[in-house]
């Protein structure tokens, strides 16, 4: 029974740690964990958490000591362990990028050969500057990468960045950006068939809970004349749902739309004399040959 349970590395305390436990949370397993231990144990699912330093996460996975992890994309590049990538989360979304001090009047890549890049992710600049065949020296730091250049400890910085709002207050332009990364859930290459498919009913429930984040579901009232237009208007699951009205030349129209058309997708609505448009959550969604609308 033991070696049946799952162990899945999640961030202590950080950036990531809300969104970790709320999406265990959303796919109804129920954690109990008590004084901030760095260990718990789900009460309704073969599952065991492990609370860690986000740095350390692929390393445990590799090992097999945790079996599953939610990390940052960038920690998985850098660190270069042998662990499965298995989906990507949608969260902690970031760029791992090079900035130099706006002083330094920057026109391109070659005006980086020479100088001295301060970072905490030396493997991914490095073999970045040699894709690109920049001489710059790297100095790796533990923390606070933005004020090395004003600290006189480097020229320039390669550091994660999202708003970009850390860079604009010490004087920090970026100039290239490395990748692009977000939370994803990585998994050892040693699971037993025991876990594997505790995972695979894991992985049933983070699609069901991932796939309706991305979509609304939409309900309205339109006009017999513009119907057919304004289902075509609708992307669904399938088709969309079309029930007459109690009044006569109006129908209701029900379907799934993606977050990402959502806006565009209602304004065409209007225009085609769609009216009490009504929009709502979608707690979880379970598509088999359907595809995301
Ligand atoms: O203690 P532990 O080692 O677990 O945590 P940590 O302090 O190393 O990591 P934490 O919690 O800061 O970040 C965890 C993960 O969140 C990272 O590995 C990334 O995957 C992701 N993430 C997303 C970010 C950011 N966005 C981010 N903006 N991690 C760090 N930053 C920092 C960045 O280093 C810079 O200092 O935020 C600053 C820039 O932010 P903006 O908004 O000003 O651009
Ligand atoms: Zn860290």
């Amino acid at each position: 029974m033991e070696n049946n349970i799952v162990r899945l590395a999640v961030q202590k305390s950080g950036r990531l740690s809300d969104e970790s436990f709320d999406l265990v949370a959303q796919c109804g397993i129920r954690v109990n964990r008590q004084d901030h231990r760095l260990k718990a144990s789900a009460t309704n699912f073969p599952m065991e958490l492990l609370y860690l330093r986000d740095d350390d996460i692929p390393e445990y996975v590799a090992a097999g000591v945790a079996d599953l992890g939610i990390v940052g994309e960038n920690l998985i590049i850098e660190k270069q362990k042998e662990v499965r990538t298995i989906k990507t989360l949608g969260f902690g979304k970031c760029r791992l990028s090079i900035a130099v001090p706006r002083s330094l009047n920057y026109e391109s890549k070659r005006d980086l050969n020479g100088l001295t890049i301060a970072t905490t992710y030396p493997r991914s600049l490095s073999r970045f500057l040699e894709e690109h065949g920049i001489k710059a020296n790297i100095r790796e730091i533990r923390g606070s990468t933005e004020i090395a250049p004003s600290v006189g400890l480097a020229e320039a910085v390669c550091d994660l960045v999202s708003s970009g709002s850390t860079l604009l207050r010490h004087g920090l332009e970026e100039t290239h950006v490395v990748f692009e990364s977000q939370a994803a859930l990585i998994a050892s290459n040693q699971l037993s068939p025991e876990k594997q498919s505790v995972l695979d009913r894991w992985l049933f429930r983070l699609d069901a809970v991932l796939n309706a984040r991305e979509c609304k579901y939409i309900l309205l009232n339109a006009p017999d004349e513009s119907l057919e237009q304004i289902v075509k208007t609708l992307p669904s699951l399938r088709s969309p749902t079309v029930v007459p009205l109690a009044e006569e030349g109006w129908s209701s129209v029900h379907a799934v739309i993606n977050e990402n058309r959502f806006w565009e997708v209602l304004e065409q609505l209007k225009d085609l004399g769609s009216t009490g448009i009504l929009v709502c959550p979608i707690e979880k969604m379970i598509i088999d040959d359907e595809v995301l609308p």
